[in-house]
C-alpha cells in the first residue's frame, strides 16, 4: 500500500484511463479519485481505508477485465468506451495532510467543487464514512438527492466532540440547503444509532428503508419511488452491502444488499441520467477476501459509466 501522501499519482489508473493532476482541467464526463481519509476519531482512521482506490484500480487490470475493455458488456449492452474514447479521467487522490487531518473537509470539498464545475460525475473511493458530506458539499449550485446505502443510520450530532466524523455524515448532508430527498436503505441489526437519532432522521424528512423491507419489496420498487426532480448522489458504506459481495469492512452484518439489488438501483438511476456522483466508503483492502469488495465497487462504477452516457467531450483511449 502506498503512503497516504504518495497516493496521488497511481501506478495504474482506473480502467487504464488518462491521468490528470489538476481537477479544474477535466473534460471527460466522469472522474475517478480517492479521498483517502475523512475527519478522524482515531489515528487508524487515516490509514485503514487509504488503499481502497488502489485496490479498485488494480482490480480493473485483473481478468476478465484486463485487456478486454473493448469487449461487449451485457450490463449495459455496449462496450464501455465506444469508438475508443475514454469517458473517465483518473485524478489520483485528493491532496491530504495527515498532520492536519481535519483540513481534508475543506480541501476535499474544494476538489469536488472543481470536478462538479467541469460538469463531471465524481466516482469516489473514500476512507471511512466521514466522506459523504465532503462529496455532497461540492454540489452547492445544484439541488441534489441522496441515496445512502449502509447498515447504519450515521445520524449522530457528534462523537467525542467531533461533528464531522463517520457517525455523522448523513446528518451533515441533511444540513446542506441544496440536499432535497434523503433515502437511507439497508439499515439492519444494531449500529451506532440510539432511538433519538432515528427519530431525528425521520423528523428531518429522511426516508428509512430497512434491508428487510428492501428484500421483501424489491430494489425495483425502491427505484420506482425515487421520483423527485434532481440528480442523486449515491453514497455507499460498503457494510450496507451483503458480506458475500463486500467482505472488506470492519462492521460486517448479515443480510445486506445483494449485487442484484445494488445493480438495479445504480444502473436504474444511471439509465435515467440521474447519477450526480457515486462514493464508496469504509472499504478496507486489508480485510478484503480475494478482492471481492474491489470487484463489486469496480463493477458498480462501470455500470454507471456504461448506463449513463454523456455527450461531453472524450479523450482518445488506448486501452491495450
Ligand atoms: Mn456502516
Amino acid at each position: 500500500m502506498h503512503l497516504v501522501e504518495d497516493a496521488s499519482v497511481p501506478d495504474k489508473t482506473f480502467l487504464n484511463a488518462p491521468y490528470l493532476a489538476d481537477p479544474t482541467e477535466l473534460i471527460t464526463p466522469y472522474a475517478f479519485f480517492s479521498i483517502p481519509f475523512g475527519v478522524p476519531y482515531h489515528a487508524v482512521d487515516l490509514t485503514a481505508c487509504a488503499g481502497g482506490a488502489e485496490a479498485v484500480r488494480a482490480q480493473s487490470f485483473v481478468r476478465p477485465y484486463a485487456l478486454n475493455w473493448d469487449h461487449y458488456d451485457f450490463d449495459f449492452n455496449d462496450v464501455l468506451f465506444p469508438d475508443n474514447k475514454a469517458t473517465v479521467t483518473d485524478l489520483g487522490a485528493v491532496p491530504t495532510d495527515i498532520r492536519h487531518p481535519d483540513s481534508v473537509w475543506d480541501t476535499g470539498m474544494g476538489f469536488v467543487k472543481s470536478v462538479v464545475a467541469c460538469g463531471a460525475v465524481p466516482l469516489v473511493v473514500g476512507g471511512f464514512d466521514s466522506i459523504p458530506p465532503i462529496v455532497g458539499g461540492g454540489f452547492e449550485n445544484e439541488t441534489i438527492n441522496v441515496l445512502h446505502v449502509d447498515s447504519h443510520l450515521d445520524f449522530r450530532e457528534e462523537r467525542y466532540g467531533v461533528t464531522r466524523g463517520y457517525s455523522s455524515p448523513i446528518r451533515r448532508l441533511r444540513e446542506f440547503p441544496w440536499v432535497q430527498d434523503v433515502v437511507q436503505v439497508g439499515m439492519r441489526g444494531i449500529g451506532s444509532a440510539r432511538r433519538g437519532e432515528v427519530e431525528d432522521a425521520r423528523a428531518a424528512g429522511n426516508r428509512i428503508v430497512t434491508a428487510w423491507e428492501l428484500h421483501e419489496r424489491g430494489a425495483q420498487w425502491l427505484l420506482d419511488s425515487l421520483t423527485s426532480p434532481g440528480r442523486w448522489l449515491i453514497t455507499v458504506d460498503c457494510d450496507g452491502m451483503d458480506t458475500s459481495i463486500a467482505p472488506g469492512v470492519s462492521a460486517r452484518e448479515p443480510g445486506g444488499l445483494t449485487f442484484h439489488e445494488m445493480r438495479t438501483l445504480v444502473a436504474g438511476l444511471a439509465r435515467q441520467g440521474k447519477v450526480a456522483g457515486v462514493v464508496f466508503t469504509e472499504y478496507q483492502p486489508g480485510l478484503d477476501i480475494q478482492d471481492i469488495t474491489a470487484q463489486t465497487i469496480l463493477r458498480l462504477m462501470m455500470n454507471v459509466i456504461g448506463n449513463q452516457r454523456s455527450p461531453k467531450a472524450e479523450l482518445p483511449y488506448t486501452g491495450e
